[in-house]
């Protein structure tokens, strides 16, 4: 006897138009970690970013604070099949970081403590498009979820939005990060359904 009945419309779509495909809504927020989780206390804390020509840049905490952090409200999509809707994050635009920064590059790796990395093309984190996020819900971000500070990229699956995150290396060439070496997608549009390569 089959366990599910395909007379009834076959898989169960969605009618709402916030959930990408193959995706239902979650309440709760699962965590997702590859490995032990980071404690790092924010004087501890650093940010590097490094462009092609090798040349670099760090923040401390205050300097990130500095810059002028915003708030974001958004969805986000997990690659196992959990989305989560208008969650609320506090978090500085990557656009801010870049500010001053001389690249011609098409590819960052972001690192993170810990030795998580993930790649990206960098017209996904520009245009207001992606933060270090260190508030979740006006909260210090858990450490579970990757506080004190995380990359927040909400508009791919979450596997790109790096936990504990300490830096950004821009590259000529896309190389594949800790996921997208084992068969997860160099890009990850949820609405395209990039979850493998
Ligand atoms: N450093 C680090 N970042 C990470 C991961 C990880 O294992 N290590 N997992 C990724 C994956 S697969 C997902 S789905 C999200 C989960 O974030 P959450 O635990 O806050 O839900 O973090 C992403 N960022
Ligand atoms: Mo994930």
């Amino acid at each position: 006897m089959a366990i599910f009945s395909p007379g009834f419309g076959g898989r169960r779509r969605s009618t709402n138009p916030a959930l990408p495909p193959g995706q239902y809504e979650e309440h709760g927020f699962p965590v997702l970690t590859a490995g032990p989780t980071q404690r790092i206390r924010t004087d501890d804390w650093r940010f590097t970013l490094t462009t092609e020509s090798g040349a670099s840049k760090q923040w401390s905490w205050q300097d990130l604070m500095d810059l002028g952090p915003e708030t974001i409200d958004t969805n986000i999509h997990c690659v196992t099949s959990w989305s989560k809707f208008d969650t609320h994050w506090r978090g500085v635009s990557v656009d801010k970081l870049m500010d001053g920064v001389d690249t011609k590059a098409g590819f960052v790796m972001a690192g993170s403590y810990g030795g998580y990395t993930t790649n990206l093309p960098v017209a996904d984190l520009l245009g207001g498009k992606a933060w270090i996020a260190f508030e979740f819900d006006g909260e210090p971000l858990a450490a579970e979820h990757g506080g004190p500070a995380r990359l927040l990229v909400p508009h791919l699956y979450f596997w790109k939005s790096a936990k504990w995150v300490n830096s950004l290396r821009f590259m000529e060439h896309d190389q594949q990060g800790f996921w997208e070496a084992l068969g997860y997608h160099d890009h990850g549009d949820p609405w395209l359904e990039e979850r493998y390569s």
